[in-house]
């Protein structure tokens, strides 16, 4: 008897996963691999059913020889434990970003002589309307909201791009790549302070109130899925910050970062050059206390934002601090730092390690841009936060554009390198 496998990453059986097993049947016995929540988040979408649920869907399933856990995308380890003389999938694996996992088993098969099975992939209007109603149940705010603590507890490090609109919030949502026999996406998304203000043109104080500050937040989760971490600024007032918690907790926010500044805030990556006020750690611990009393779910998080190294008060302040911030309750430290080289950040990261194992860690690397996730994640942080590159990336595009239609009184000039119009509306589903 031959034998075939096919890896499962889904939530639900459908018309198409029948069709492969009645496929696969035709050609030998079938063992099916089930994607670990790990590596299905890395290419798919968030699993809306636990693993262990999802085990036993499959299981359920007849005329199934085996079923086993597929560790990671790729097929390496399965392919050679099991040496299956077939491994069938559906075609959609052909393009795209998935077309780097078809290549690898392509090249595992081909060392021993087994073959790839490609099914014509099921499009059916069966098929796309139970998509669509998973996708819309992880846009829930009640699914969303805990969702940045459960990628905490799965990712060695959960990435969070900047967004502050639709456009953007899709490119989050939808971008993935297929690198180095790697794919991978980003985790979550940042309500940047900073660019939600560039975006309309203001300047990065507590200027743009919290009802636009909200819109941004409505504009993104209309058309995605993944958590939200909102920019918080200082929190204002504790007696307006608990209001804020309150809004951000209904909307489905996933945690608030508010740093420990007072009076006119101004961006961070001005540090000394500006004038900036830190917060007493009495009153800031008083804010935080107060957010955590009002919050209604468990999972709410609120992550408290350190400036001592950007405001040049030393490591013990940073230090001192974080271990106030969580005493008071903090559900999470963000340090941050404009140095070029990420060493105050990796010091300050092995300092609150070697005392405090549980609380995660969130950093944000624009001045220190060399450091990589790997390097962070082994100094224990959990989050990192790309908190402007689209912004700064959109900016100069823009601007280049609109001096080249001047330049030349018409677009031809400019026209090759702007996105043809029909992969923008490719972008855009519409129901
Ligand atoms: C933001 O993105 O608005 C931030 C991060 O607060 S930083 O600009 O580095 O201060
Ligand atoms: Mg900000």
């Amino acid at each position: 008897m031959k034998r075939v496998y096919t890896c499962f990453c889904t939530d639900m059986i459908h018309d198409g996963h029948l069709n492969i097993i009645r496929e696969a049947r035709k050609y030998g016995e079938l063992i099916i691999g089930v994607l670990s929540d790990e590596a299905m988040v890395r290419f798919n979408r968030f699993p809306s059913v636990s693993f262990e649920e999802r085990f036993r869907m499959v299981q359920q399933l007849e005329g199934i020889s085996e079923v086993v856990v597929q560790k990671e995308i790729m097929y390496d380890h399965v392919i050679g434990e099991l040496k299956p003389d077939y491994v069938i999938h559906g075609d959609n694996w052909k393009t795209g970003a998935m077309k780097a996992i078809r290549d690898n088993v392509e090249e595992l098969l081909s060392a021993y002589g087994g073959q790839i099975i490609d099914v014509p992939y099921t499009y059916s209007e069966k098929v796309r309307h139970l998509d669509a109603n998973m996708r819309e149940k992880l846009s829930m705010p009640e699914y969303r909201r805990k969702r940045l603590k459960q990628l905490i507890g799965l990712c060695p490090i959960v990435k969070a791009l900047e967004v502050h609109s639709g456009l953007t919030g899709l490119i989050a949502e939808k971008t993935i790549v297929a690198y180095q026999g790697e794919l991978d996406q980003f985790d979550a998304m940042w309500i940047s302070s900073l660019c939600d203000s560039t975006a309309k043109g203001k300047p990065d104080i507590e200027l743009v109130d919290s009802t636009s500050r909200f819109r941004t937040i409505d504009d993104v989760m209309e058309v995605t899925t993944k958590p939200v971490i909102f920019d918080g600024d200082t929190g204002g007032l504790t007696e307006h910050f608990v209001y804020l918690v309150r809004s951000l907790e209904r909307m489905g926010v996933s945690a608030v970062i508010i740093e420990d500044k007072t009076g006119l805030k101004k961006n961070s990556l001005f540090g000394t050059e500006v004038v900036q006020t830190q917060d007493t750690v009495e009153h800031f611990c008083e804010k935080i206390a107060a957010g955590k009393a009002t919050q209604l779910t468990d999972e709410f998080m609120i992550i408290a934002r350190i400036e001592s190294l950007i405001l040049e008060q030393g490591m013990e302040d940073a230090l001192n601090r974080a271990r106030a911030y969580v005493k008071a309750g903090a559900d999470g430290i963000m340090i941050h730092s404009r140095k070029k080289d990420p060493e105050e950040i990796f010091q300050f990261c092995d300092l609150f390690r070697g005392e405090n194992q549980e609380t995660p860690l969130v950093v944000v690397p624009t001045s220190f841009h060399s450091v990589t996730e790997a390097e962070l994640a082994e100094h224990g942080v959990n989050i990192v936060i790309y908190a402007n590159q689209l912004t700064r990336s959109a900016f100069p595009a823009m601007e280049e554009t609109a001096r080249d239609i001047l330049r030349y009184h018409r677009a031809e000039e400019v026209d090759a390198r702007l996105m043809p119009i029909k992969n923008i509306i490719s972008l855009i589903e519409e129901l």
